[in-house]
């Protein structure tokens, strides 16, 4: 497959200012006629041809201008037509099976439902089309089908005409307003029942909201679920009138959930397509981290209505301009209904451990690559959060009300455009008034930049030093210096005060700051809120983490010496660097410094909650340049054991009060949930016994899923009568909620159970272990590759058991395939016992016949 690249991009010869699409829809064969209007643009090239992509489509007719033709030729699965002059019209007729796309691109079946996926390249398999971002148009849609099998025809836009016809079939005309690019292109036909509901903008517009599931399901239906979903989306639609001045500009809203779903979400205009997991939910089946996730991703998509609809792409490799930024306004918008500081805390949490490992692997790319041959690949964590990062630090540097005249100007200068990156910096050079020069460094290098601080005290004057470095990455041997905003306060060690805080932007390799005033040395407190996506190098005394941990005011900060505490004491320990007596030293600093936490009583359960957490494999695996998986996961848990023992009482204490708190949804009672099963957390690996029993009552007594699934998570680490019990009974309970039975594998799938590895190879023949569903094998694979000490079993058998996944998965679905890819492409940062395993799975997968075009790229990157 070609490597297609950011520096070669022209602009389409062709304009296509309207497109009339005519579907006769069926499950195994759907009849699609497409006529479209095309122009010369006269901002291009002139060309004697038009190029129309196609993918897996019979071609059926070609007529131009009316007249039926034969000068076209077939370049690959490309359409080709020559073309005499300046304005046409070409009509197509085409015939797909949706009953065979498993590959949940294009037009597809679902639980007997129609629907469509677009984006980046799936339009190209409904019909011949110039599928890129940068060609805009209208569509008018005609649907028809068989009105028993698909009552509800939905598509982008608003609804014109609808009726019956004969035989039993009836239709309906949309019409969408809006110019768009083919990847927002949406439809729907199904027997659908919606969650109706509306919303007046701040124009005083009338829009009629609908949340759609499919009617008839065993078990009953999922409209009962769909309550929070749609609250969500009027909260969005509100806050971004407020934070944004941004207002919806159709007069409806139609959401479908659909459970073969390969990502999240998709932001089809008007038409929004979204994975039942991002839609369902209700205390008995969702977790509140589900209820948020839920109101997250109702948001993003409906944030995209502007970055991303109104304004779009020009190319997929300016895929960050909508993503990256979107990604920023969910964020912003989840702060202000959960909370900033938690909120915070868990972007981070996200950023360290999917994104920090991508920059610091083979397929390390900038937030807007240069190259790629499947886009598919690229709707990375780089592109989304580290995007997002880039475009909050633009934020911190001119605060918010210059972001946003920067943002206005964006929205106004670009409204109806494909964009690109570089329009956007300029918009906010230009809006937010800041000089964005350098920062446009942030936009083409990729790499985690690594910050070494240094404070030093002298007389009445404390000198901070910083030196950056940004790691060479494939492609990128040498880099520049960046600017690197690190928002920093100095605290008097008596007092627990500072002098106020403030912004410092680090823009050479190298920066000396002095602070005078100081008669005793301050205590550092730096990148609070986490400004700069960077990692920050310091060797803090011991004392002063356990200082900043109880008492900074930056909520952020205090988390971060917390993890630090923990970090450098585990990376030490890792190193065999410690005697016997600094081992207990450190251990002991943590103990205290988790005491001050269990005990705060002016934290709030939910900080308190984020405060326990230790940090994740991933990260610890990260700071060291050969890790070994084992040795890391042994020393974590035995951490867990030594801080649960000896904080046992404590620990108790917390989980029964905790526990006598009422269940409702309010922050405290959210709160207390979580420090309920963060408290199992470690009193499991102290007392494995007491706590299954603690664990077992708490699933028995569980009035929500947050409770029942923290137990079971505990559960299912632990041996015993109990775990099986409740494994069962939670089976049973929910066997025809597939939502909630991907929790069910998830849950085994990560556990921390020494046959963790025996466990998956009996779920994986489950027979409710299914290839063809995505998040029923992400819940199983993701889990298992997530597990250290399963997947990183030193034969290899995990390496193995992931790469005959891929294997079996790429024909059936080569985008969610190419997803397991990148644990395997970690060997360069692991041990050489293992590394040379997970190279050998590679090199296994590159040598099969017919890979995809996903997997074939993320392997042969993986082994570069
Ligand atoms: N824009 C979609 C991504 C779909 C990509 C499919 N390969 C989801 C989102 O970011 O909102
Ligand atoms: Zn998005």
């Amino acid at each position: 497959p070609p490597v297609i690249r950011r520096e070669d991009y022209t602009p389409f010869a062709w304009m296509v200012p309207e497109t009339r699409l005519h579907f006769d829809l069926g499950l195994e064969a759907t009849r699609v006629v497409s006529t479209l209007t095309i122009a010369r643009n006269s901002k291009a090239d002139r060309s004697p041809t038009i190029r129309l992509n196609g993918d897996a489509l019979e071609l059926v007719s070609v007529c131009v201008d009316g007249e039926p033709t034969d000068s076209w030729s077939m370049d690959g699965d490309d359409l080709v037509l020559s073309l005499s002059g300046d304005v046409h019209q070409v009509e197509i007729a085409t015939q797909i099976d949706p009953s065979a796309n498993s590959q949940l691109m294009g037009l597809y079946g679902s639980n007997g439902m129609l629907c469509t996926q677009c984006e980046a390249e799936g339009f190209r398999r409904i019909t011949f089309f110039p599928d890129r971002p940068d060609v805009l148009s209208t569509y008018s849609v005609r649907m028809e089908a068989v009105k028993a099998q698909f009552p509800i025809l939905l598509c982008n836009g608003n609804k014109v005409e609808e009726g019956d016809l004969e035989d039993g079939r009836h239709f309906a005309e949309w019409h969408d307003p809006w110019p768009k690019p083919s990847y927002l292109f949406a439809l729907v036909a199904g027997d659908l029942a919606a969650n109706s509901s509306a919303f007046t903008t701040m124009s005083g517009r009338e829009v009629e909201l609908n949340v759609w599931v499919r009617a008839q399901k065993e078990g009953g239906s999922d409209l009962a679920r769909t309550e929070h979903a749609m609250e969500s989306l009027k909260k969005s639609m509100q806050w971004d009138e407020e934070t944004f001045g941004r207002e919806y500009d159709l007069d409806l809203y139609n959401i479908v959930a659909v459970s073969d779903f390969n990502m999240g979400a998709m932001e089809n205009k008007g038409l929004n397509v979204f994975n039942t997991k991002y839609i369902l939910a209700d205390s008995d089946t969702a977790t509140d981290a589900d209820f948020d996730a839920v109101e997250g991703v109702i948001a993003h998509e409906y944030f995209h209505n502007w970055s991303g609809n109104r304004i779009t792409c020009r190319d997929w490799f300016q895929l960050s301009l909508k993503e990256g930024f979107t990604v920023l306004r969910d964020q912003l918008f989840s702060q202000d209904m959960q909370g900033e500081a938690v909120k915070r805390i868990e972007d981070v949490r996200i950023l360290r451990s999917a994104q920090f490992p991508e920059d610091s692997g083979p397929l390390a790319h900038p937030i807007r690559p240069d190259s790629y041959r499947e886009i598919s690949n690229f709707y990375t964590a780089t592109v989304y959060n580290k995007g997002a990062e880039v475009i909050r630090m633009i934020r911190s540097m001119v605060g918010p009300q210059a972001f946003r005249a920067g943002c206005d100007l964006y929205f106004d200068r670009h409204d109806g455009e494909a964009a690109t990156c570089e329009d956007f910096v300029r918009a906010m050079e230009d809006g937010a008034g800041i000089d964005l020069q350098q920062f446009r460094l942030w936009y083409s290098q990729a790499g985690t930049p690594k910050v070494d601080v240094a404070l030093e005290h002298d007389g009445s004057t404390a000198t901070l030093s910083l030196k950056q470095t940004v790691p060479a990455t494939p492609g990128q041997p040498a880099k520049h210096p960046m600017p690197i905003p690190l928002k920093i306060a100095l605290f008097d060690r008596e007092s627990g005060q500072h002098g106020g805080e403030q912004l410092v932007v680090l823009d050479s390799s190298e920066k000396e700051l002095r602070f005078e005033g100081f008669s005793r040395k301050p205590v550092l407190s730096i990148n609070r809120g986490y400004t700069a996506p960077v990692a920050i190098q310091r060797s803090t005394p011991r004392d002063e983490l356990v200082f900043l941990a109880a008492q900074d005011d930056d909520s952020f900060a205090r988390y971060e010496a917390m993890q630090e505490l923990v970090v450098s004491h585990l990376v030490a320990v890792l190193g065999d660097s410690l005697t016997d007596s600094e081992i207990d030293a450190g251990r002991a600093s943590i103990v205290e410094a988790m005491r001050a936490i269990l005990t705060d009583n002016a934290l709030d359960d939910s900080m308190r909650g984020e405060l326990m957490m230790l940090p994740s494999q991933t990260y610890l695996a990260e700071q060291m340049l050969a890790a070994d998986p084992s040795r890391i996961h042994a020393e974590r848990e035995a951490l867990k054991a030594w801080v649960g023992t000896h904080l046992q009482q404590q620990f108790e204490e917390l989980h029964d009060r905790a526990t006598a708190v009422p269940a409702t949804f309010d922050a405290a009672s959210r709160g207390a949930r979580k420090v309920k099963t963060q408290a199992l957390v470690y009193l499991a690996a102290a007392d494995p016994d007491g706590t299954a029993k603690r664990a077992f009552a708490q699933f028995n007594a569980a009035q929500n899923m947050t409770d029942r699934q923290g137990a079971l998570m505990v559960l299912t680490g632990l041996d015993g009568v109990e775990r099986t019990n409740a494994l069962l009974d939670f089976y049973n309970r929910y066997q025809n909620n597939a939502l909630v039975i991907d929790k069910w594998f998830v849950l085994q799938a990560l556990s921390l159970h020494p046959n963790a590895m025996e466990h998956v190879k009996a779920l994986a023949k489950h027979p409710d272990f299914t290839l063809r569903n995505p998040n029923r094998v992400r819940s199983l694979y993701m889990g298992f590759a997530g597990n250290p000490h399963a997947f990183h079993q030193a034969d290899g058998e995990g390496y193995r058991i992931l790469a005959d996944l891929i294997l079996a998965l790429d024909p059936i679905n080569p985008q969610t395939a190419a997803r397991f890819v990148p644990p395997l492409g970690r060997w360069r940062r692991i041990e050489p016992g293992r590394a040379a395993l997970m190279r050998a799975e590679l090199e296994r997968i590159a040598a099969a016949e017919n890979l995809s075009r996903d997997t074939f790229e993320q392997v042969t990157r993986s082994l570069g």
